[in-house]
C-alpha cells in the first residue's frame, strides 16, 4: 500500500487559453481519491496550493508570458512536492498547466538529492516541452519544463534547478510536436525520444521496458509527467494543444500498467486538462482511470502473479 498525497494545482499561468484552473476540482468530481482507495491505497487530498507573492522578474525574450505568476507557482510546487515526499508519500499534482512541472519536478529531485538517489523523467506528452524562457517563441512557459529538468541555460528568473536531471534519464514518450528550437537542443543531448514513430513500429512496451530497467538498475526515483495531449484527442478532447495521432486507450492503459508492475515511480504529474473544453467529462473521467491503472487496478487479477 502506498501513502497517496493529492496536491491541487491550480496553474493557469503556462498558456494563454484559460480553464486549467478548474483541473483539481475536475478531478475531484471524477473521483480520483475514490478510484486510488478502490485498489487499497491511504488517500490524502491536500487541497488546493496558492502561489506565494510575485517576485520581480523579467526575461529577454518580450514574449514571454506570466513570467512572475510561474515563478511563483514554482517555488510552492516544488515545496509542497519535496514535503510529500520527505513525509513518505507519493505526491500526485493535479494540474493546471504543465508549467507546474517546473515545481513538481524540482521537488523531487530536491528530495533526491537528499536521500541520495538520482531522478529519472518520464514525459507522457504529444509536445517535448524543451524550450527555454529565451528560445519559446509562443511565450507559452508551459513549454518549458523539462529544459529546466535538464539544467538548459535561460531559467535565471527561476531558482537553480537542484541537481539537473542529464539526458540520459529522461525518456518521452507520445512526441509528434517540436519546435525548430527545441529540435536542435535535443539533437545534441542522448535524451530517449519515443515519438509516435517510434511507438508505431515497436510498440510502446519494448522502450518502456529499457528505460524501467536503467531506472531499476541505477536504484532510482521516478517522476511521471503525464500531459493529457499524450492521448489521442479524440478520447482527450479537454486540451488547449490538440495534436493528431496520439496514444490510444490501450496503449496508456498499457504504459500505466506496466508503471505500476515495476513499483518504480515515485510522483506523478497530471496537467494540461481544460474541464471548459471537455465532453461530459470524458477526458477527466480517462485521467482517472489511467491512475486507477497506475495503482494496480486489472481487468483480471492473476492469482498466481506476484501483486
Ligand atoms: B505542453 C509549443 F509552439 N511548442 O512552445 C510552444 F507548439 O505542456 C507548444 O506540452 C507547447 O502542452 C505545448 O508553445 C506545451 C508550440
Ligand atoms: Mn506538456
Ligand atoms: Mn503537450
Ligand atoms: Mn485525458
Amino acid at each position: 500500500m502506498t501513502r497517496i498525497i493529492l496536491i491541487g494545482a491550480p496553474v493557469d499561468s503556462g498558456q494563454r487559453r484559460a480553464g486549467c484552473l478548474m483541473g483539481p476540482a475536475a478531478y475531484r468530481v471524477a473521483g480520483l481519491a475514490r478510484e486510488i482507495a478502490s485498489e487499497a491505497h491511504e488517500v490524502t487530498d491536500a487541497g488546493d496550493l496558492a502561489p506565494g507573492p510575485l517576485p520581480g522578474v523579467s526575461c529577454a525574450n518580450p514574449a514571454v508570458d506570466r513570467l512572475p505568476e510561474t515563478v511563483a507557482w514554482t517555488q510552492t510546487i516544488s515545496a509542497a512536492v519535496e514535503e510529500a515526499l520527505t513525509a513518505g508519500g507519493f505526491p500526485i499534482v493535479m494540474g493546471g498547466d504543465h508549467s507546474l512541472a517546473l515545481g513538481s519536478a524540482a521537488g523531487a529531485a530536491r528530495h533526491a538529492l537528499r536521500a541520495g538517489r538520482p531522478l529519472f523523467l518520464l514525459w507522457l506528452d504529444a509536445h517535448s516541452d524543451f524550450h527555454t524562457p529565451l528560445t519559446t517563441t509562443s511565450g507559452n512557459l508551459h513549454g518549458t519544463p523539462l529544459a529546466y529538468i535538464n539544467g538548459r541555460d535561460g531559467f535565471d528568473a527561476f531558482p537553480p534547478f537542484p541537481a539537473p536531471v542529464p539526458a540520459e534519464r529522461i525518456c518521452m514518450f507520445g512526441i509528434r510536436s517540436v519546435d525548430p528550437g527545441e529540435q536542435a537542443a535535443m539533437q545534441e543531448r542522448d535524451i530517449a525520444i519515443n515519438d509516435m514513430r517510434v511507438i508505431d513500429e515497436r510498440g510502446i512496451v519494448a522502450p518502456l521496458r529499457e528505460f524501467l530497467d536503467r531506472v531499476r538498475a541505477g536504484n532510482g526515483l521516478l517522476h511521471v509527467s503525464l500531459d493529457v495531449d499524450f492521448l489521442d484527442p479524440s478520447i482527450a478532447p479537454a486540451v488547449g494543444t490538440t495534436v493528431p495521432g496520439g496514444a490510444t486507450f490501450r496503449e496508456a492503459h498499457l504504459v500505466m500498467e506496466l508503471l505500476h508492475e515495476s513499483g518504480l515511480v515515485s510522483s506523478l504529474d497530471l496537467v494540461e486538462l481544460n474541464p471548459f473544453l471537455d465532453d461530459r467529462g470524458m477526458t477527466a473521467r480517462l485521467m482517472v482511470d489511467l491512475v486507477g491503472s497506475l495503482m494496480g487496478k486489472k481487468v483480471f487479477d492473476r492469482p498466481t502473479r506476484a501483486k
